[in-house]
């Protein structure tokens, strides 16, 4: 029996005192969206049964192999979209362009879902927490049919955004603007059960989250950064502890309940350019918005995340997520390093 006996149907109907047509086509597509993530729930659950671990052998848009559990995760949602009459067209990491739903004159539906599938496919075969991480754009005008410039829009432009955690317990978290809540599946009920209302992020957390083993590929000021959460004179006042999985999702969930930081910053690559491997329009820029309706912050380490125009679909960034004492030190130290190097540069 769940501690509380709000479901995310009676939740969204609560929310419905204020019912517009725009909250309640929000609670139809996010019921699509939790019927998905039911469905992908399952499939995660007995994969090693199923044979539905390794790989496809397909390669994907971000040259990334594709696992069998991305493309079923993939499917599920495109279906789950398209099925919910709201959706006229849906992006993925793992499709190269956004597919459009003319089926039944969908073209004219009034929103876009953006998805990251399955965040964290890394951990799929060795039983990880993994994630699917969304972004929800209203379209500009209704007029006519939706285009990809309603998909290529700023986060402060956002509709709602959330995610699902794959973790010892399922959850969804989601924020519309006005809050951000988290619900949990009772799976013997078969229901999302609200466990947190209007999560508030920490000022500053104890704990941080990077890939260490990049550290010499790091942009200017991340390495500093990290020395100084380490050290005594932290926001915490004391050396943080590292945590990392490996799934975006798993790894800002703590972050948000418990504050602190997480970081994919820009690393060099092999060409001599810094850039991001995180997608901005649905890994940064969900969470980021996430982040912010809680209280938090997420940036470039140079400039708000919900602040950039994307100029196209799978385009990455490098990404500081967490509390504001956190994200803002990182900022502060981001910026004294890139002047410094303007400053060599020009000697
Ligand atoms: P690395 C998973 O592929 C992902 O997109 C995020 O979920 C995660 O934070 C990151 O990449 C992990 O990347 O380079 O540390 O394996």
């Amino acid at each position: 029996m769940p501690q509380k006996l709000i479901s995310l149907t009676y939740h969204l109907l609560q929310e419905d005192q204020v019912a517009t047509k725009d909250h309640l086509e929000f609670s139809r597509l996010l019921t699509q969206i939790t019927m998905a993530a039911r469905i992908i729930t399952q499939e995660l659950r007995r994969a090693g049964l199923a044979d539905m671990l390794g790989k496809t052998g397909a390669v994907n848009v971000q040259q990334e192999e594709v696992k069998k559990l991305d493309e079923f995760a993939n499917e599920t949602l495109i279906s789950a979209c398209e099925e919910s009459g709201l959706v006229f067209g849906a992006a993925s990491e793992e499709l190269k362009s956004a597919t459009h739903f003319h089926l039944h004159g969908r073209s004219g539906a009034a929103y876009a879902v953006l998805f990251d599938p399955l965040d964290g496919s890394s951990n799929t075969d060795v039983n990880g927490s993994l994630g699917s991480i969304f972004s929800i754009f209203r379209r500009r005008s209704l007029q006519g049919v939706g285009t990809d410039a309603d998909l290529l829009r700023a986060g402060r432009e956002l509709f709602a955004a959330g995610y699902i955690l794959y973790g010892p317990s399922i959850m969804l978290v989601y924020s519309r603007g006005l809050g951000v809540h988290a619900f949990t599946l009772d799976p013997g009920v078969g229901q999302f059960f609200e466990s947190h209302y209007q999560i508030r992020m920490p000022a500053h957390g104890a704990v941080y989250s990077i890939n260490e083993g990049i550290r010499r590929r790091w942009q200017p000021g991340i390495a500093a950064f990290i020395d100084r959460l380490q050290s005594e004179d932290s926001p915490a006042g004391k050396p943080y502890s590292t945590r990392y999985t490996g799934c975006l999702t798993a790894d800002f969930h703590r972050i948000l309940l418990e504050g602190g930081v997480f970081l994919y910053p820009e690393v060099l690559g092999n060409d001599g350019h810094y850039s991001g491997k995180l997608r901005l329009l649905y890994e940064a820029m969900p969470l980021a918005y996430l982040a912010h309706n809680a209280g938090g912050r997420g940036s470039t380490g140079l400039e708000p995340i919900l602040d950039i125009q994307p100029t196209s679909l799978h385009q990455r960034v490098g990404l500081i997520l967490g509390s504001q004492a956190e994200v803002h030190l990182a900022e502060q130290i981001i910026s004294e390093a890139v002047s410094e190097k303007e400053c060599e540069s020009r000697a």
